[in-house]
């Protein structure tokens, strides 16, 4: 009998869901930085153990949306909850519980979508006692099919969700074939990772106007008979002096993140890679539809 269970992992940002997500697949396919609102698309994770095919779907952190593309990142995050058979509701345990949990729990509740509840980033709490009150806190909102305090970083009770996810598995078709760990097409999983090293080396605005696009990629051989994948992309910002940011004195910052990223495709993709990266200024691209678009953000 073949069974399969959808969930959603869903939360403010920088709860830690990207980072379950790829703790619950074995493999980095989403991207994980310190700063808020790094995911900006649904991404699905496939897991599949004999019978039974886990498809998880890592959503952008909820937020009160300032330009249109926060506008789109929250529409694919109440696309990504329909016809799911288990919500992952995941809250940072060291942060107060905020209206938009409160009111995304109850609207699970409502929905009658069963919650598991992860408090993550228990590994910052020294005193227990505060996980027990930010427990007591969420559980004054209703009945969850789980409340699992986490610390995803120490792998600790990632097994534990996936346990109580698959009680909602259901006798199904699997979705995915049973190799399968995403649906990103791989151009999106370059520009990801690329965009991933450049958000780690810039701050305040700069990192969240950051788009990249793959626009050339192929195949070749080298002169010694090696394969070899040449990959160029286009890293758009938003202003000028982001641009000169991003490049860095002398180029060190773009060389910084190209060659982490050049790294991370090798060992993804399993192949040499010669990665050229280009930086364009597109002011205000967040709130231009037609870009947004275009740079597959709105495609949902
Ligand atoms: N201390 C600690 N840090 C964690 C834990 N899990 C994730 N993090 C860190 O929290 C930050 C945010 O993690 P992400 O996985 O990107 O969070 P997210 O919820 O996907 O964020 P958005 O995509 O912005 O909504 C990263 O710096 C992670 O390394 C944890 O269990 N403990
Ligand atoms: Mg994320």
């Amino acid at each position: 009998m073949s069974r399969s269970v959808f969930a959603a992992i869903t939360g403010r940002p920088n709860a830690g869901k990207s980072s379950l997500l790829n703790a619950l697949v074995g493999e980095k396919i989403a991207m994980v930085t310190d700063k808020p609102q790094t995911t900006r698309t649904r991404i699905t994770g496939v897991l599949t153990e004999d019978d039974l095919q886990y498809v998880f779907i890592d959503t952008p952190g909820i937020h009160k949306a300032h330009d249109r593309l926060g506008h789109y990142m929250n529409k694919a995050v109440r696309q990504a909850v329909t016809d799911i058979d288990v919500a992952i509701y995941m809250a940072d345990v060291t942060h107060k519980m905020s209206d938009i949990d409160r009111d995304w729990i109850r609207g699970y509740m409502e929905q009658q979508v069963p919650v598991i509840l992860v408090l993550n980033k228990c590994d910052l709490v020294d005193d227990k006692s505060k996980v027990a009150l930010r427990i007591a806190e969420y559980a004054a909102l209703g009945e969850y099919a789980s409340v699992i305090p986490a610390s995803v970083q120490e792998r600790d009770g990632v097994d534990l969700i996936k346990e109580e996810t698959a009680k909602f598995a259901k006798e199904s078709v699997h979705y995915f074939p049973d190799d399968k760990l995403t649906d990103q097409p791989e151009k999106v999983i370059m520009s990801e990772m690329i965009r991933e090293k450049l958000m780690k080396l810039t701050y305040e605005e700069i990192p969240h106007g950051i788009a990249v696009i793959i626009d050339e990629l192929h195949e070749d051989t080298t002169k010694t008979g090696e394969d070899i994948m040449h990959i160029s992309a286009v890293i758009y910002c938003e202003r000028e002096s982001h641009k000169g940011i991003i490049i860095g004195k002398h180029g060190t910052v773009l060389k910084k993140a190209g060659t982490a990223a050049r790294e991370e495709l090798e060992s993804f993709f399993g192949i040499k890679t010669d990665l050229k990266l280009w930086v364009k200024v597109r002011e205000d691209w967040r709130n231009n539809e037609g870009l947004i678009k275009n740079f597959g953000l709105s495609d949902i």
